[in-house]
């Protein structure tokens, strides 16, 4: 069932300083019988959205992934795609990402082309998301795979204008990302200067493995941080990521 109201349910929490947890989930490195572990984990952690990509998805696991998703639970679906390829009506919702950290015009602009028509008649709902790439302390798949600079983690300037300018441009979100499996998350003093000027919901991803660095990326301001590699060793690291956000 898609829930279209997803983005108003991040404004409301937001606005009650409330803080969310995302789980992500690479259709390419989840085995099936692993993903039940992560989404039973999810459901009893109360983890509040799945998000579903990849910077290369070789294998067409996607719509089995989601299904699989959707057959043990309600928690609501977020594609945040790598490409214009990994699309699918059976999700909830979409982060239309722009990689406003880049100028890679394909990332900016040319794959949103390719892809509205079809989301056009979909019924995810479709939230466009100001996606920022800082340097984690180690290439991802994400630098590589879309060509472009992250922004240098010491730059807390360039970080804030261009938080600025998305919102400025009427994204609805701004997404921090130190990329999968960074060795440095991004760090408290950029999160904390890029929330202080920004109205709409802020995420932080990439590197985050223990309750302390959540709790402390939430204090800096994050309202939403998503967490995947380190759930993806062990599912049960769940229950503690959720309870740092939950007890915030
Ligand atoms: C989401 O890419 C991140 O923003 C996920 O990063 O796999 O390091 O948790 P990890």
């Amino acid at each position: 069932m898609a829930d279209r109201h997803l983005y108003e349910g991040l404004l409301e929490a937001k606005a009650r300083g409330e803080k969310r947890l995302a789980v992500l989930i690479d259709p390419d490195k989840t085995r099936i019988r692993h993903l039940d572990q992560v989404v039973d984990a999810a459901s009893e952690g109360g983890v509040h959205y799945f998000f579903i990509g990849g910077s290369l998805v070789v294998n067409d696991m996607l719509d089995t992934v989601l299904a699989g998703i959707r057959r043990r639970c309600s928690i609501p679906i977020v594609l945040f795609p790598g490409n214009s390829f990994q699309l699918s009506y059976r999700a909830d919702a979409i982060l239309f990402l722009s990689l406003i950290s880049g100028r890679n015009a394909e990332l900016l602009i040319g794959q949103h082309v390719v892809a509205a028509p079809f989301l056009k008649m979909s019924p995810l709902e479709i939230i466009s998301t100001g996606y920022m790439l800082i340097d984690g302390g180690v290439q991802t798949s994400v630098q590589y795979m879309s060509n472009t600079w992250p922004i240098p983690a010491n730059k807390v300037d360039i970080a804030v204008c261009t938080a600025m300018a998305g919102e400025m441009l009427g994204l609805k979100m701004i997404y921090l990302e130190a990329g999968s499996g960074a060795h440095n998350p991004v760090p408290e003093d950029m999160v904390e200067a890029v929330a202080g000027v920004l109205h709409v919901p802020l995420i932080v991803g990439g590197g985050i493995r223990t309750p302390e660095k959540a709790t402390a990326l939430l204090h800096a301001g994050a309202d939403l941080l998503v967490v995947g590699s380190a759930v993806e060793e062990d599912p049960g690291r769940i229950r503690e990521l959720a309870a740092a956000v939950r007890e915030f």
